[in-house]
């Protein structure tokens, strides 16, 4: 196989012959966030056209104190995917003597960054970063002093990148890690016009359009494949019967493409499936959380109701 990932061979490639082998052939949305990706990701969130970030920090700066209030004073607070500190800025201005805050990532570089400014601006807080994939098993550290509860904090609507099934599974390993009495605070976009999702997901400056291409320069650069990127067409449409975004590369023509040894053939029109992003009502969202055990306490939305953040409590 060609060397191009300074000598190491990336431990996700069994994962993408698997996806490109199925019968309809998929990759692992994971493989959007290298450097360039998170890049792009960055400037999906300022697009005008992708309400989530924007309406999402507008409920945390508007609700944070409410927030703070239902999560109550001494808890120990670990953040799900930590990405943007706006959002958690906006908490930890306002949560009362926290017993510590763990910020989990996957990234270790990006979360050394974001911790160090946050101890500067919150030099009271005791704040202990994980490196770790949240979806995997991952220990968190006792704080120094004694928690009252523990609360997952989960924004973005990440969980909408989950199958049902697979949001339902890490819903429950979230509960185990609270315990009776622990909360949840997660992001969660909402069902709405289709119209308004086509623009989010198919943004006029092609910023998604290129987000999406970047898995085959990706896997091109640290695989040694060879898609030929001027023959695949970004493509997001809305399932309404399965309330979610699908977002697919389509192949302009019949051609193959080769990674490691093993060879892909397209059709024409074919397509690789590379991202799912549900929508919930606040029913369809109580409904899966019920399931791992959570009930819905508190649900704050925009005015037009785009997006929600929702606090949620195991009995
Ligand atoms: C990270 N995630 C919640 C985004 C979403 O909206 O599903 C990823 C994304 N895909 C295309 N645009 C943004």
């Amino acid at each position: 196989m060609t060397d191009t990932n300074n000598g190491r061979i990336p431990d996700y490639l069994d994962e993408v012959i698997a996806g490109l082998s199925a019968p309809e052939k998929t990759l692992p949305c994971k493989l959007f966030y290298d450097e360039r990706g998170s890049g792009l990701f960055d400037r999906i969130c300022e697009l005008d056209e992708y309400y989530v970030t924007r309406v999402e920090n507008a409920l945390m700066a508007e609700h944070a104190v409410e927030m703070a209030d239902v999560i109550g004073p001494g808890c120990l607070l670990i953040e799900y995917g930590a990405g943007s500190s706006t959002k958690i800025r906006a908490l930890l201005d306002h949560l009362r003597q926290p017993a510590a805050f763990v910020p989990v990532d996957i990234s270790g570089e990006h979360l050394v960054r974001s911790t160090d400014a946050l101890k500067r601006s919150y030099p009271g807080v005791e704040i202990n970063p994980v490196v770790a994939d949240f979806t995997a098993p991952f220990k968190v550290p006792a704080p120094s002093i004694k928690p009252s509860r523990s609360v997952v904090y989960f924004p973005g609507s990440t969980i909408g990148n989950f199958t049902p099934e697979a949001a339902a599974e890490l819903l429950r390993g979230i509960a185990e890690r609270v315990g009776p009495g622990g909360g949840l605070l997660i992001g969660v976009d909402l069902v709405k016009s289709p119209d308004v999702l086509h623009a989010a997901y198919n943004d006029r400056e092609g910023v998604t359009a290129a987000f999406n291409l970047n898995l085959l320069v990706r896997l091109n650069r640290e695989l040694g494949a060879n898609f030929n990127l001027s023959c695949f067409t970004h493509r997001a449409t809305y399932n309404e019967k399965k309330a979610r975004v699908e977002m697919r590369l389509h192949s302009d023509r019949r051609q193959s493409a080769e990674i490691a040894g093993h060879r892909f053939d397209f059709e024409a029109g074919e397509s690789i499936l590379t991202e799912y992003s549900h929508k919930y009502t606040v029913e369809s969202f109580g409904k899966i959380a019920g399931v791992a055990g959570f009930s819905t306490r508190r649900v704050w939305t925009d005015g037009d109701d785009l997006f929600s953040v929702q606090y949620l409590e195991l009995d």
